[in-house]
């Protein structure tokens, strides 16, 4: 079912099983005050839907579509060959397969002309493509861009302060100086 929610950000996923993984996406989104259309979507199992999300996309508000998919990963790609705005890709680590090389090879592996910028393969990955379209989105939007200086300070504190726990005092360490 379609529906009229819009947001800058869409996260499509080949299949309801990719929710668990990608949900680490999501929430990194909604810490920045987006709430992302999610759609399950499959360049395989619903082609015409995905065309046709792709293709309008962009007049829907969409700045930036984050693709997530498993095994013979083309949902990303079939996004990009519609969508001339970021896409970018997450590969899954389906149930079976080579731990999500396969999607990794599959998504990133674009033509030259129709790039998918791909993260690394599961959780990990889709945390790191909802702060790479945070970013994207960054570039215009001056409050995003302050937003993304504070976490980056306060993930930089959050390492320090990891690093005092282990007895090292000082904040600017470089080989022993
Ligand atoms: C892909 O195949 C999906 O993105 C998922 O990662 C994988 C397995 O899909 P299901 O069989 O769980 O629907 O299309």
């Amino acid at each position: 079912m379609a529906s009229d929610k819009t947001s800058q950000i869409a996260i499509v996923m080949g299949s309801d099983s990719d929710l668990p993984t990608m949900q680490a996406c999501i929430d990194q989104l909604k810490a920045f005050g987006i709430d992302p259309i999610v759609r399950v979507i499959s360049a395989h199992r619903t082609p015409d839907v995905a065309a046709d999300f792709a293709s309008n996309a962009e007049t829907n508000g969409i700045k930036v579509i984050i693709a997530a998919a498993g095994m013979a990963a083309h949902l990303a790609g079939a996004m990009a060959a519609q969508f001339a705005l970021p896409v970018i890709g997450v590969p899954m680590q389906a149930s079976t397969g080579p731990n999500g090389m396969d999607a990794l090879l599959s998504t990133v592996q674009m033509p030259p002309g129709v790039p998918v910028a791909t993260v690394a393969i599961g959780k990990a990955g889709a945390k790191n493509a909802a702060v790479l379209a945070l970013q994207m989105l960054a570039i215009a939007d001056k409050n995003m861009n302050k937003k993304i200086q504070e976490f980056r300070t306060a993930q930089t504190k959050a390492v320090i302060e990891k690093d005092r726990a282990l007895g090292n005092d000082k904040t600017k360490i470089a080989f022993g100086g």
